[in-house]
């Protein structure tokens, strides 16, 4: 399926993984955009030390475009998008906040970006700033969130830039695809799917959360601190929205989660850990390799678009 996006990245397929902190590793992204994806680093909370090693493994790994997400609440983010630059990276997409003050450095520098955006107000200013394109995100994704669903948001994003969007939430096969193809939508992100492939580094303990997950099992903590974090639920969840629902204060919340994401993927602790996961894991059944989605979905979406104008 060609697009506006597989063009401008380079890409033989439509689909782009999720930048993920702690599970976007040079493994994961080196296998995504070797099956003919969008491998993205996702440099989370850790330092621009680890990004730079993890993008000369990428490189080292395939020839193929890749991706850095900054989450832009890391307090390295600035040195991050320096290495970024330095490593000539060919796109970054980014999270959690508006990039608006690296934009110009990246362009400079021939950096395709791509900020994820949860509301039409930031996917215009974006574009004003000069975005390649724009990631609408939905609610129904893991980790943190915005408010509207995928199904919302993105027709009101396509409608209200002229860059292309790729949607992004509750997307994890080629029914998905579709859909968000209908949607006007010229790529998806997914995440969820991605950490229970084969090469994610997350612990088996993570994945299974994730391939016995059923379609209610996710929460959202958080909301009353501004910080809206979807998760499968578990004691921690539990223990968070009992807390928060006594008024608890921002301290004792933040002590619940801290290191939160790291413990349940590295040390598979999946009871006091946070398992970061959309909605969509209720429909992730099995571990497969990346390159079996990555063709398996883009397989099954073309199927089901044959016949229509939404990817010419
Ligand atoms: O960034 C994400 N998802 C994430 S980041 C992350 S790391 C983390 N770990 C523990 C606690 C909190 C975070 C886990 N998951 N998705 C992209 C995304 N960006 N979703 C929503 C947004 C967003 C929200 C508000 C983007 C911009 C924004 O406002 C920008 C502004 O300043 O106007």
């Amino acid at each position: 399926m060609k697009t506006a996006i597989t063009e401008l990245l380079g890409i033989e397929y439509p689909i782009i993984q999720g930048g993920m902190a702690w599970v976007g590793t040079h493994e994961l992204a080196a296998a995504v955009s070797e099956a003919g994806g969008l491998g993205i680093i996702g440099s989370g909370g850790a330092p621009a030390s680890w990004v730079r090693e993890q993008i000369q493994a990428v490189k080292e790994a395939t020839d193929k475009p890749f991706g850095v997400n900054v989450m832009l609440m890391n307090p390295e983010a600035d040195q991050i998008a320096q290495v970024i630059v330095d490593e000539k990276v060919p796109v970054v997409t980014t999270g959690a906040g508006n990039p608006e003050k690296y934009m110009k450095m990246w362009q400079e520098a021939g950096v395709k970006v791509i900020p994820v955006v949860a509301s039409v107000a930031l996917a215009k200013r974006m574009e004003r700033t000069g975005a390649d394109a724009v990631i609408a995100e939905g609610t129904e994704s893991g980790g943190h969130i915005g408010e509207t669903t995928t199904m919302a948001l993105v027709p009101q994003v396509v409608d209200a830039v002229s860059i292309p969007v790729i949607a992004a939430g509750g997307i994890a096969d080629g029914r998905g695809i579709a859909a968000a193809f209908m949607l006007g939508a010229k790529a998806v992100q997914m995440g969820t799917i991605f950490v229970a492939s084969e090469e994610s580094i997350v612990s088996d303990a993570y994945k299974n959360k994730i391939v016995k997950a059923k379609d209610i099992d996710t929460k959202v903590t958080g909301r009353s601190t501004g910080h809206p974090v979807r998760c499968i639920r578990n004691k921690q969840t539990q223990e968070y929205l009992r807390l928060e629902s006594e008024g608890a204060t921002l301290e004792e919340l933040e002590h619940l989660t801290l290191g939160g994401l790291r413990k349940a993927v590295v040390e598979g602790d999946v009871i006091n850990g946070s398992v970061m996961a959309g909605q969509i894991a209720g429909m992730v059944k099995e571990v497969r390799s990346c390159k079996e989605i990555v063709e398996g979905l883009n397989a099954q979406a073309e199927d089901l678009l044959k016949g229509t104008k939404v990817y010419e």
